[in-house]
């Protein structure tokens, strides 16, 4: 068997064996954001690798096959070779391009929507997340309940969640449920996601925003439909529907300014 066939043989078994090592399959998704972001990651490495391995394969095979060559020559013009080579590569940026566009432009990844005036289309649960130094406030606006620190949601129900700033730039970064976005003064910026597990997940702010910016933390927590509904009651009956914080002076004076909202 000649060496050059020992060689396209090896790249294809170690591409074939990419392909089919498939190790993300049997994880699970927290969140409908976290799938499309995680899957779409998942394709692109499955292109990337056949690719790497074939490139990077020609490239020690010739310089192997030539390494005692003392007069090389230059390659002769090859149009054949060179339209070939620019139309795959054209193909797999198309396929990339329309992979990325199909998550990218998915509204559980970017969603455009005004965080004042949120179209809901039905059944979702919004809440407005408001970063100030050092901390987080979530305002259900429309059951009347407050909460700092801990963001109480359901499971399997679309959520909005309407973020800002008071004072300077913060991050609202939730890693395991693919959930980031920027929380700036006088904007509001909108994630819609729905979680498809119960638990508990780590809160991080994810700007730069002073000296208290790593102990800028909090959790979600999310409960089945039946125990969410119970939190709310509890909620609104255990504090006259205001607060069940210590700073509950600060969320309602951001509600009257309609920072919050
Ligand atoms: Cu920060």
């Amino acid at each position: 068997m000649d060496s050059k066939r020992t060689a396209l043989t090896t790249l294809l078994g170690v591409a074939l064996l990419a392909v089919f090592a498939d190790p993300a399959l049997a994880q699970g998704y927290d969140s409908t954001t976290e799938q499309l972001i995680r899957s779409l990651n998942t394709q692109l490495l499955y292109m990337a690798i056949p690719i790497t391995v074939l490139v990077e394969g020609i490239l020690i095979y010739t310089v192997w096959k030539y390494r005692k060559n003392d007069d090389p020559q230059p390659t002769k013009e090859n149009r054949r070779l060179e339209i070939s080579w620019t139309i795959a590569t054209a193909l797999v940026l198309l396929v990339v391009g329309y992979a990325s566009y199909g998550v990218m432009a998915n509204d559980y990844v970017t969603n455009t929507q005004d965080g004042n005036n949120i179209e809901t289309n039905g059944d979702a649960v919004v809440v407005d997340v408001t970063a100030k130094k050092y901390l987080w406030e979530f305002d259900y606006p429309e059951q009347n309940v407050s909460t700092t620190g801990t963001l109480v949601l359901p499971k399997g129900q679309n959520v909005y969640l309407n973020i800002t700033s008071t004072d300077w730039l913060h991050a609202f970064h939730v890693p395991e449920l693919g959930l980031k976005q920027d929380a700036v003064p006088g904007q509001s910026h909108v994630i819609k996601t729905k979680i498809t597990s119960t638990g508990t997940y780590q809160l991080y702010c994810a700007e730069y925003c002073g000296v208290g910016h790593s102990k800028m933390l909090g959790e979600v927590e999310v409960k089945s439909q039946q125990g969410y509904q119970n939190w709310l009651q509890q909620q609104s009956s255990s504090s006259g529907g205001s607060s069940n914080n210590n700073s509950s002076s600060n969320s309602s004076s951001l509600s009257s300014s309609g920072l919050a909202h």
